[in-house]
């Protein structure tokens, strides 16, 4: 009763909403809203290479693969990639290709500081950045930078990395750096791309560096500090560079949406655990109340009681964080490729934080798929979590940092440029009619490159880059011009609104 309430309000509310903005847009669902960024993404460690060159210190991505070649497919890394780091130029090129108005890409840790400490600051890298940056204002594309990108100095992995609560302030340090060095034409920054994901270097080995065997218990300690460390570089910026840089600081959380298998109760709570345990973990005490979801934090202290632990898996903010965190970020990043289908149940052993979800997840085999076993092609999702996103984070706007579609690499990309079309049709429906205050989209990704251990077989990218080629040409794929007329023309094609 209660929740069927919430949703008879919630939908007058969508109602209302719908009203004002197709009176804003008079009524064009097609377009984008005026000054909406429309752009592409990537990220330092997959394009970048010259992974020793110029100064730069290792990371923990050029540390895992060298390790361990056989964690990424072929053996294959990041040591040449695109090469952006001496192709910058092209990149930005592909950019104008496809009438991009704003760039999301990454700055790479240990490029600016080696050891990742402030004992070092490499000129080079600064200069590498000051570089993108500028040719992006000349070319007048927006700079939205990501500080991390996954790519944490090994240095600091020797510490303990995430788990350890003194990155808060070796973070923030950075953060200090990046906005003195490039604040000044910088306007749209994210602190930490997918926490989710990151901890899960903490949660598992194999696949996310820095591959540390400690699930249930690592990934809550690195989200944790995480979370610490962004709150903490946004209240630096609010209190010592907001009043003459005036720019935006927000973080990039990752989420599919989830669609419960059944529409009763114990399958819809399912379906909100999972949305908390992912997305909440985060977005809860960064955007509403500066704590953990109710749910999450109940769960995980029950599980680590019964394990017979003296003491929580998951830590507690001290009161004074609480005030800290709550309300630091102007905008919410999401980053979201597809469905995932969810029911009550148990999966993942003792600890892990699989099983203190109480979620099974798993897809729908009939769903168009990809080259990614993740990835299937299901746009309606999109839409709903915009709006759940929406619902439950009101007064928060929402920039796409992340979507997009992986293939073999084929030049003819038919299945990217419906994904795209059907995609942002959805995008803008959820502008259009459901209200939804939405700032931006950048498309994952502008070329192909490194899929993580995935290696080079994933391709992401609007252009494609032959990675045997001696000269690492950015080649245009059929995409490219479909992005470019929606991206030039604000407008998606009325075959993608059936
Ligand atoms: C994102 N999943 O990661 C990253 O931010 C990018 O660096 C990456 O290249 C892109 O997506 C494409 O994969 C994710 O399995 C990768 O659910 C996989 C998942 C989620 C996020």
């Amino acid at each position: 009763m209660v929740r069927y309430a919430a949703a008879v309000l919630w939908a007058l509310a969508a109602a209302a909403a719908a009203t004002a903005a197709a009176v804003a847009n008079s009524g064009a669902v097609n377009k984008f809203p005026d000054g909406f960024l429309l752009g592409a993404a990537s990220a330092a460690y997959q394009i970048e290479g010259a992974w020793n060159e110029d100064g730069k210190g290792e990371n923990i991505w050029d540390h895992m693969f060298h390790e361990h070649p056989e964690y990424a497919h072929n053996g294959e890394n990041g040591d040449v990639a695109c090469d952006s780091y001496h192709k910058y130029a092209e990149d930005v090129e592909a950019l104008k290709g496809i009438g991009a108005t704003a760039y999301r890409f990454s700055i790479s840790w240990s490029r600016v500081l080696p050891t990742g400490d402030l004992d070092v600051i490499n000129q080079a890298g600064i200069d590498y950045y000051n570089n993108i940056i500028n040719l992006l204002l000349e070319n007048g594309i927006e700079p939205m930078v990501t500080m991390y990108h996954w790519d944490l100095p090994q240095a600091l992995q020797y510490i303990g990395g995430w788990p350890n609560p003194l990155m808060v302030d070796y973070f923030v340090e950075y953060a200090r750096l990046l906005f003195d060095t490039f604040g000044d034409r910088v306007k749209w920054w994210t602190t930490i791309n997918e926490p989710y994901i990151v901890a899960c270097g903490y949660s598992s080995s194999g696949w996310q560096a820095p591959s540390q065997n400690a699930p249930g218990i690592g990934n809550y300690l690195a989200a944790h500090t995480m979370i610490r460390a962004h709150a903490r570089v946004y209240r630096l910026y609010e209190q010592e560079y907001r009043a003459t840089q005036n720019g935006k600081v927000g973080i990039a959380l990752n989420s599919d949406w989830y669609e419960p298998a059944e529409d009763t109760d114990s399958y819809l709570e399912a379906q909100e655990r999972m949305f908390q345990f992912q997305l909440g973990l985060y977005a809860h005490p960064i955007l509403l109340d500066g704590d953990y979801p109710a749910v999450v934090r109940q769960r995980v202290d029950n599980n680590s009681a019964a394990e017979g632990r003296p003491r929580s898996r998951l830590p507690s903010f001290t009161e004074e964080e609480k005030q800290y965190i709550k309300g630091s970020a102007d905008f919410i990043g999401i980053n979201t490729y597809t469905t995932t289908i969810v029911e009550p149940g148990d999966s993942g052993g003792v600890p892990s934080f699989e099983l203190d979800t109480g979620v099974i997840r798993y897809q729908n085999e009939s769903w168009p798929g990809s080259s990614a076993s993740w990835l299937k092609v299901v746009p309606w999702g999109f839409r709903k979590l915009l709006n759940w996103m929406s619902n439950e984070y009101p007064g928060y706007p929402i920039v796409v940092t992340e979507n997009g579609y992986g293939d073999w690499g084929e030049l003819d990309d038919q299945r990217r440029i419906d994904y795209y079309g059907s995609y942002l049709a959805e995008l803008l429906k959820a502008i259009n009619e459901d209200g939804v205050n939405i700032l931006g989209y950048m498309a994952w990704s502008i070329m192909d490159n490194l899929e993580w251990a995935s290696g080079y077989e994933l391709r992401f990218g609007i252009y494609r880059v032959d990675f045997n080629s001696t000269d690492l040409a950015r080649i245009p794929k059929a995409s490219a011009s479909f992005m470019g007329d929606i991206f030039r023309n604000k407008t998606v094609p009325d075959e993608y609104f059936q």
